[in-house]
């Protein structure tokens, strides 16, 4: 009976040992000792370790080639150092130069037992190390203190030593307003790059999110020697919201192909950023003869109208004049009127059926300009209808020639993004039928 167990134990022992061999060779990683403790833990301890001995702490340990010319031309930019761990440990690779000084690649890393390679370019703390004889060191600290270095000899040569640099990096302006009202709605990050890399720019926030920015199309192709530039909305032309307003870091990072890198950082501020929403409130528009109250207009007479503007997105929306009130000819334009499109203002507009030039012609501000928001930027006032702001605007057209040949001819209102978009919904908004008595 104890002989029958004993052989059984000693079949699982060989099992596990073979296994053991198996996992070491598929995954280069050795078996942690302590595992193989407790299931020999009936007996067969001594005969195991006479078969294994101790797994040393640091061992195998190798770094090839002795010589590297890290210049990223292909040949021997890179040492690989190997080694193995017995034990779970604390790994340190390091550098030494002729000056004595201690370079680390890495260090105190935590590691499990197994076996590891790693490529040295030559680079520590982004930058590459000069040309000269060092002495590699790979040391590891026990988790009971014990210490195992190995060292040896590697030479750099034709190491690539020049930086990238962002030269002239600027950020302008430093405060923007993502919100398409055509007033410093992006901001342009600009420099000038001295060597081929990989640039990555972005903003980060207070909360340490990170958010992207893309570089601008340009005769310069990305990771070229030359100027570059980014021009950057948060997002509002493809109908994302943009970053929350707040202050951000601004960092551009350089990593050229032997791994030097470069990383330098400006500020910049977001306000007011958002998408603008307004439309025409619940889509009516009053069309009226002012004379009479009906939708009768002889020729020389005058159509009036009267429709509510509400804001109902987040962010101020601009408008421009002429105010709300104005009286139009029907052979005027707001161009005669000495307002001229203005990108990204807001403005109601009213088009008519047969149209032969510009769409809406006749155009008002969102209210009268003295009594909105008034905004002093660069110089100039601007005025603003503010989020949840709501406006009744009137206007009247004389109708002095006849639009089209027909008597009865339809009259709509728009709510006009100028430069950027009229939406669907602000449209062709309540198209009526006006008498147009000749
Ligand atoms: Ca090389
Ligand atoms: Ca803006």
């Amino acid at each position: 009976m104890r002989r029958g167990m004993a052989t059984h134990l000693t079949d699982a022992l060989n099992a596990l040992i073979i296994r053991m061999i198996n996992l070491s060779f598929l995954r280069m990683r050795v078996i942690r000792l302590t595992h193989l403790l407790a299931v020999l833990a009936l007996g067969s301890l001594p005969l195991f370790l006479i078969a294994c001995g101790q797994t040393p702490l640091l061992y195998d340990v190798a770094v090839h080639p002795a010589t590297i010319t890290p210049n990223a031309d292909g040949m021997d930019d890179v040492a690989r150092i190997a080694y193995k761990l017995g034990h779970s440990a604390n790994l340190s690779i390091y550098l030494v130069d002729q000056a004595g000084a201690k370079h680390y690649f890495r260090q105190e890393r935590r590691r499990s037992p197994g076996a590891y390679q790693v490529d040295f370019s030559g680079v520590v703390g982004g930058r590459m190390l000069p040309d000269g004889r060092y002495t590699w060191v790979v040391e590891a600290v026990g988790d009971d203190g014990t210490v195992q270095q190995a060292q040896g000899e590697l030479l750099i040569r034709d190491a690539d030593t020049l930086l990238p640099e962002l030269q002239g990096f600027s950020v302008y302006p430093k405060v923007f307003t993502p919100n398409q009202d055509g007033k410093h709605d992006r901001v342009t990050i600009n420099y000038y790059l001295n060597k081929p890399a990989d640039v990555s720019v972005y903003f980060i926030g207070a909360d340490g999110t990170k958010y992207p920015i893309a570089e601008k199309e340009r005769d310069v192709k990305p990771g070229e020697p030359g100027l570059h530039m980014y021009d950057y909305d948060g997002g509002v032309d493809l109908g994302a919201d943009p970053p929350p307003d707040g202050n951000y870091i601004v960092r551009a990072e350089a990593v050229d192909r032997v791994g030097n890198r470069t990383v330098v950082t400006d500020t910049v501020t977001i306000q007011d950023g958002g998408r603008p929403r307004a439309d025409i409130v619940q889509a009516r528009v009053d069309f009226y003869n002012p004379e009479t109250g009906d939708k009768v207009v002889p020729l020389g007479g005058t159509l009036a109208f009267t429709l509510t503007v509400e804001n109902f997105g987040q962010v101020p929306i601009r408008t421009t004049g002429p105010d709300s009130g104005t009286h139009y000819r029907s052979d005027e334009n707001f161009n005669t009127k000495g307002f001229y499109q203005s990108p990204g203002a807001w403005r109601v507009g009213i088009d008519y059926e047969g149209n032969p030039g510009y769409p809406y012609p006749y155009r008002w501000a969102l209210g009268h300009l003295d009594q909105l928001e008034a905004r002093e930027i660069d110089g100039q006032t601007f005025y603003y209808l503010l989020p949840g702001q709501r406006a009744v605007i009137t206007g009247s057209i004389q109708i002095v020639d006849v639009p089209a040949k027909k008597d009865v001819i339809y009259f709509w209102a728009g709510l006009i993004h100028e430069e950027v978009a009229i939406e669907p919904f602000n449209h062709y908004v309540d198209p009526q039928q006006i008498a147009i008595g000749f």
